[in-house]
């Protein structure tokens, strides 16, 4: 089973993060996904202690470096998300971005770079076959 690093708003505001899981749960059927917790509405809330923020930042590299390939949902933009999509690139791994057209105006550095693979949609329903001809 190939590993999926997938990515998704979490300081950047949560108002996807039941999109993220339906999408997690949904990759989880045939893929393992190394970042469950970003579909976790109770991450949210959790707050830790001083060099917790280093071991979040040293554990999402490490998995990113050994994941298969890279899903992000783009819609909510997200500072972290953006970093590890130019982290992403710089090892080489392919890169799907989702977004919701109708809700968002996707970054001109995303939308630019010719690396990136683009998946706008504009009903949740289109995101599934779009994931099944990726996996
Ligand atoms: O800037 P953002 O927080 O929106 O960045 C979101 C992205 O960074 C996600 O794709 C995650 O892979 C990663 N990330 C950010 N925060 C965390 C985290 N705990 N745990 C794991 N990955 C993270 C932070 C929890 C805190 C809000 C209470």
């Amino acid at each position: 089973m190939r590993k999926i690093y997938f990515a998704g708003s979490i300081r950047g505001g949560r108002a996807d993060a039941d999109l993220y899981r339906r999408m997690i749960e949904y990759i989880q059927k045939t893929d393992v996904v190394l970042t469950e917790h970003v579909g976790n509405l109770a991450l949210s809330k959790i707050e830790g202690e001083e060099d917790w923020e280093a071991a979040i930042y040293e554990q999402d590299t490490a998995w990113l470096r050994e994941s298969d390939l890279v899903i992000a949902e783009c819609t909510t933009p997200s500072l972290g998300v953006g970093y590890e999509l130019a982290y992403a690139e710089r090892f080489g791994k392919p890169v799907y971005i989702f977004y919701d057209k109708r809700r968002t105006n996707l970054s001109a550095m995303l939308s630019g770079d010719k690396y990136f693979h683009l998946c706008p949609y504009s009903e949740e329903q289109e995101i599934y076959p779009m994931l099944d001809q990726i996996l």
